[in-house]
């Protein structure tokens, strides 16, 4: 999150992505040199006279057709392996570990250590402690991409792979899906927060704990439409009868910074408007409008969930 105006994959701001980005720099870099020579070469090729004469012979397509490949490329090819090889393998003392599951068309956050807990699309991490994430899925292939912290991993069924994340600084980073997983898939984003230590501890015994009981009267109609309606048949309100796990936990939705995968910011119009089609948010996806409620009813859940922080 250094700002500097270049897309994120090379804004990079953890050790796990800065070498990718380096990589990029020098394919765009080399890349841009090898078409200035394919260039000059096609000049000389059309208009190059008597130059053309000169590098018309045998010895020009060993040169650049055999030798000149093999050179770069071996190379390169030996350079990127040098450079990414610090990737994997990392042993590392103290790691938070954490279970993200691709689901259609959203993400399952399930926190190990320092605590058990469960949450969804965003991913809570302490700055400069790294994060081992476990990737799985258990429907079609997704792929975890968090492109200024860690080159992209997939979440294939019945395997699991293992990422690490490390931010540098305490900031808001950007995830996405990279693998078509279906029609909302372009609609399946998430974030990465990253938190000062004291920040994170304070976040963790929040965020493990159980839902706050509704404060006020509108609040607890909230809550008991919340059970009517079959919400909790889906959801899980952790310390209530909700215990659905078809869908996103919301035990603490409004901690979160947005809604539907990521893709709206999180207040009380999207999510009365989420609540009640969410179908027109976010086409295809795996819930249900609720269109039929009355605004006093709309606006009881809405205040509801806009407690559960
Ligand atoms: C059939 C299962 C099902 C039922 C019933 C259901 N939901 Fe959902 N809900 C989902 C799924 C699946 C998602 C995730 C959609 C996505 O982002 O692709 C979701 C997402 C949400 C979100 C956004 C959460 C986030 O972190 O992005 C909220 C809020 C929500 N539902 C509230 C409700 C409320 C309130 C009710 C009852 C009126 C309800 N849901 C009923 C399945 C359900
Ligand atoms: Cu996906």
């Amino acid at each position: 999150m250094s700002g500097k105006g270049l897309p994120p994959v090379l804004d990079t701001a953890g050790p796990q992505a800065d070498p990718i980005a380096t990589l990029s720099w020098v394919l765009i870099v080399g890349g841009g040199v090898i078409l200035l020579i394919i260039l000059v070469a096609l000049g000389i090729a059309l208009f190059g006279g008597a130059w053309r004469r000169k590098f018309a012979g045998e010895r020009m397509v060993i040169i650049g057709g055999i030798l000149f490949p093999v050179v770069t490329l071996t190379g390169l090819l030996t350079y990127g392996l040098g450079l990414t090889a610090g990737l994997v393998g990392t042993e590392d003392a103290d790691p938070v570990r954490i279970h993200v599951t691709g689901e259609q068309w959203w993400w399952r956050v399930e926190y190990l250590e320092p605590a058990r807990f469960t949450s969804a699309n965003e991913i809570v991490i302490p700055v400069g402690r790294p994060a081992l994430i476990d990737l799985a899925s258990d429907n079609v292939i997704h792929s975890f991409w968090v492109p200024e912290l860690a080159g992209k991993l997939d979440m294939i069924p019945g395997k699991t792979n293992r990422i690490r994340l490390l931010a540098e600084e305490p900031g808001v980073y950007f995830g996405a899906c990279a693998e078509y997983c279906g029609g909302p898939h372009a609609l399946m984003l998430f974030r990465v927060r990253a938190l000062p230590p004291a920040d994170y501890a304070r976040w963790v015994r929040r965020e493990s704990g159980s839902a706050m009981p509704p404060s006020e009267s509108l609040a607890a109609e909230g809550a008991a439409l919340f059970q009517t309606l079959g919400c909790g048949g889906c959801h899980q309100v952790r310390g209530t009868r909700s215990r659905g796990l078809a869908g996103p936990d919301l035990t603490h939705v409004a901690s979160r910074l947005h809604l539907g995968a990521g893709i709206l910011p999180n207040n009380k119009g999207t999510l009365g408007g989420w609540v009640a089609n969410p179908q027109r948010l976010k086409p295809g996806v795996k819930m249900p409008a609720y269109s039929a409620l009355s605004a006093r009813e709309l606006r009881a859940l809405v205040t509801y969930m806009d407690g559960l922080e």
